[in-house]
């Protein structure tokens, strides 16, 4: 059923002119005095301690890594340390009144914020709490070495656990959060509502409104806030957070009970530069940050700019946007001005600001003047912040020299596997939620699911090949398999562009919109980084997701989505997080260059990633059910030649029930003993058809082996059909540069060298762009193409005239002219 948005000629060509509403800027102008009744005195040195602890931590960091000592305390830390001296009060403004199910994303520059929100959250915590999650978090390994002999409180001796932790993780121990293998820039700890840091600029602003997604979605208390500078906003995938953030559908399409907009704050860390460019003046037009907002939507964001260097008025702009999120009134901008003292890193020689500039913000700083005006004030007294400081610094310093204790705090050996062990999570979840999932219809009464009762799922019928119309196909597989998924867990939700009223671009979704509620299937903005990212954040949170690309063309949009995101929490987390995310990508055909390339090398070459790209009806519905079971992510191509073909290999036909294909295995279509072809994608019915010339042409029979998966990889039955034939051909889609099969090729050369007539040869598209559709056989690889490979590089046929040149010459023309 349409969503009934009607557009309304008269309405929309109506003359009128578009109002702004002012801005705030720096509005807050409160006195202690009348701050008095917010705070207790114990408030105030809350403050004050975690600014002067950010500040240690921070100082000990520079100290060692420009002058290798920190009070007697030598150190070599080799990586990197993006500090946030003279931001600290923004970082503890922001922090202070977010509850521990708030969630933070933040960026590279992020130690300041992980520090304030985890002494926050210590704050708020009870004592079991905090022992619970000391004990718990990876069986006490960061707990053990601070707890040896300490005999202070629990909240101290959480504060310093965080502390230890944090130091340890960026100096790559096993003791930190992340076992070292987040660090710096990354480093997080979801248990205070610390989720991860960014070293991609603006890398949490596609991020985190899948986080408030999920929130939302999941009905879960909390806001999300995505910590991110001024010069994140050039970035393509900020503002498409933006857009994804403030769609109108989630306060007027969706269930309200749902509670309206995102809960979600995206807070600028204003410190007026990126490294060295400055947006404000030089790189950016908008001049204030908070501008952004009167472009995003009539409430503008609710955008105010604040005073980063007074920790109150922070304090009071988080309150007051909180509330705002609860009120589903979301998304919120804050441009939190604050100016960082330090280099963009310790080896900054700060060529591009005054010193005169920095010495006026010296003298700004905020750690001054919140002690002046505490002490003025006669709230605090001077001494009460002495011995704060005292307290706290030692503290940090005692924290900072155990984890430079190798034997307190060991890094895994060169030697360790344990990168290895944490690049997949490898578990099985049959749901994230026990809650029912939410369904609008009886599914008995859907009508894609009726209609799919009717088709046939076998490769014949009565003896006679089944019509198109009558065949249960590869949309049908993907179609039974995520309705299966989401009809047991009720976090799973689909989204990307035109997925709802239209049912997906390639209709694999037809029949889903009358079955499921709004925020169960919902249409994206054209944000492919928004999309890949939101489910990125969605994963993170803990909830299952199936995002979609409409062409494998668009990867490029979402690019670091998919390959610094998607990929790599899991193992940046030390294994702590799993990322249960489905992204399906669909290869195109017939739209020419930019609408028709299968760029599944790409995402092959990344660690992190799963890829498959099943072609059957069979092989669609078990490999989704697999993916959708499991807790990785997984990178499912789907191509638009084959959606509608039916099952033509399984000779029982695809079951009714529910069944996986474990997402590593090759199967093999068609046994032979002559020759082994082994294709990637829709290639195998270019393959079958090769297979049945060799056959009745030249009396050989090839076995064709579909390798239904690029990663991970199981080369048994490659091998031994490989050994056993002596000569291999691998075909694919793909351009033939750098394409999943090359690979494939090197690693069966080698694994079966021995046993080879030859060398494997690859055939692929041409290193071209894909022309017209009426030119696509010059493109595409053909049967024909096979056959003269076969013939000029593998075991000539008897008789046989080559239509296309398929020798080692031409490979090496075309290699040498680049195409
Ligand atoms: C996508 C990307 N481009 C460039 C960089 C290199 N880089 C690291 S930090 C930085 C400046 C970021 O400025 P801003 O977002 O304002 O954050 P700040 O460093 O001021 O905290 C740059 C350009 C990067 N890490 N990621
Ligand atoms: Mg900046």
């Amino acid at each position: 059923m349409p969503k009934s948005i009607i557009i309304e000629p008269e309405k929309v060509f109506t003359s009128e002119t578009i109002q702004f509403a002012g801005i705030p800027v720096n509005a807050y102008n409160k006195t202690l005095a009348e701050e008095r009744a917010n705070y207790s005195a114990d408030d105030f040195v809350a403050i004050w301690q975690d600014m002067i602890a950010i500040r240690e931590f921070e100082t000990v960091l520079n100290e060692i890594k420009t002058k290798g000592t920190y009070k007697g305390v030598t150190y070599n830390h080799a990586g990197p340390a993006h500090l946030s001296i003279g931001q600290e009060a923004a970082a503890v403004g922001m922090a202070f009144s977010l509850a521990p199910e708030d969630h933070i994303y933040g960026s590279h520059r992020s130690h300041g914020e992980i520090l304030a929100k985890g002494f926050s959250a210590i704050r708020q915590l009870s004592d079991k709490q905090l022992l619970e999650i000391m004990k718990s978090y990876r069986d006490g390994a960061i707990l053990r070495p601070v707890e040896q002999g300490f005999t202070g409180s629990v909240k101290d001796l959480a504060l310093r656990f965080f502390v230890y932790g944090a130091y340890s993780e960026i100096f790559a121990r096993e003791t930190g959060f992340n076992r070292g293998l987040g660090g710096s820039m990354h480093a997080f700890f979801a248990p205070f509502g610390i989720y991860p840091n960014n070293a991609i600029v603006g890398g949490s602003g596609s991020i985190a409104p899948g986080a408030a997604l999920f929130k939302r979605v999941n009905r879960k208390p909390g806001i999300i806030v995505a910590n991110i500078g001024d010069a994140s906003f050039g970035c393509g995938p900020v503002w498409e957070g933006i857009t994804f953030s403030a769609m109108d559908q989630y306060r007027h399409l969706w269930d309200q009970a749902l509670g309206g907009g995102l809960p979600i704050l995206f807070n600028c860390m204003n410190n007026f530069y990126g490294m060295g460019g400055q947006p404000f003046g030089e790189t950016m037009g908008v001049q204030f940050i908070a501008r952004v907002g009167a472009g995003v939507n009539p409430e503008q964001m609710h955008a105010e700019r604040i005073n980063g260097y007074d920790p109150l008025a922070v304090i009071d702009a988080f309150r007051r946007k909180k509330q705002i999120l609860r009120d589903g009134k979301g998304p919120v901008l804050l441009d939190t001005v604050t100016y960082r003292i330090s280099g963009h890193s310790p080896s900054d020689a700060s060529s591009y600001r005054s010193k005169e500039e920095i010495e006026r913000w010296q003298q700004a700083d905020s750690l001054k003047s919140f002690r002046t005006r505490l002490a003025e004030s006669g709230i605090v007294a001077g001494k009460t912040l002495d011995d704060a400081r005292t307290a706290i610094e030692t503290a940090v310093f005692d924290m900072f020299k155990l984890a430079t204790d190798l034997a307190a705090s060991p890094r895994v050996t060169v030697q360790s596997e344990l990168v290895g062990e944490v690049m997949f999570s490898n578990q099985r979840v049959e749901k994230f939620d026990d809650r029912k999932p939410e369904f609008l219809q009886d599914l008995k009464d859907n009508s894609r699911v009726q209609q799919i009762r009717g088709k046939i799922r076998t490769p014949t019928h009565d003896g006679k090949p089944v019509p198109k119309m009558k065949a249960y196909n590869v949309r049908d597989g993907i179609f039974e398999a995520i309705l299966h998924r989401l009809a047991i867990d009720p976090t799973m939700i689909a989204f990307g562009e035109e997925n709802r009223d239209w049912g997906g671009a390639f209709a694999v979704y037809r029949g889903l919109t009358e079955a499921l509620p709004y925020h169960r299937l919902f249409n994206a903005p054209i944000s492919e980084a928004g999309i890949v990212g939101a489910a990125v954040g969605y994963g993170l949170e803990g909830g299952r997701v199936v995002c979609e690309l409409m062409y494998a063309d668009f990867m490029g949009r979402a690019g670091d989505e998919i390959f610094n995101q998607l990929s790599k929490w899991q193992s940046m987390s030390g294994g702590q997080l799993t990322m249960p995310v489905v992204l399906r990508i669909s290869v195109g055909a017939k739209y020419g260059a930019q609408h028709s390339q299968d760029f599944a090398a790409l995402v092959h070459h990344v660690p992190g990633l799963k890829v498959v790209y099943p072609v059957t009806p069979y092989d669609a519905k078990g490999m989704m059910n697999a993916a959708l079971a499991g807790t990785d992510p997984v990178v499912f191509f789907e191509s638009q030649k084959i959606y509608d073909f039916g099952e033509m290999f399984a000779e029982e036909g695809v079951p009714e029930g529910y069944y996986e294909i474990e997402l590593s295995e090759p199967s093999v279509k068609r046994k032979g003993s002559d020759l082994t072809i082994i294709t990637f994608g829709p290639t195998l019915y270019t393959a079958i058809a090769a297979a049945d010339q060799l056959q009745s042409k030249f009396g050989l029979s090839a076995e064709v082996i579909d390798l239904r998966s690029a990663n991970p990889l199981n080369h048994d039955p490659l091998v031994q059909s490989v050994r056993k034939t002596g000569k291999v051909l691998l075909a694919c889609d793909a351009v033939e540069r750098g394409c999943v099969m090359q690979t494939i090729a090197t690693q069966l050369t080698q694994l079966c060298f021995d046993d080879l007539d030859g060398p494997p040869v690859v055939v692929g598209s041409r290193n071209w762009i894909t022309p017209a559709a009426e030119l696509e056989a010059m493109f595409f690889p053909q049967p024909s193409w096979l056959l003269d490979a076969i013939h000029e590089r593998i075991l000539p046929l008897k008789g046989y005239e080559p239509t296309t040149k398929q020798s080692l010459e031409e490979m090496a023309r075309r290699a040498k002219a680049g195409i």
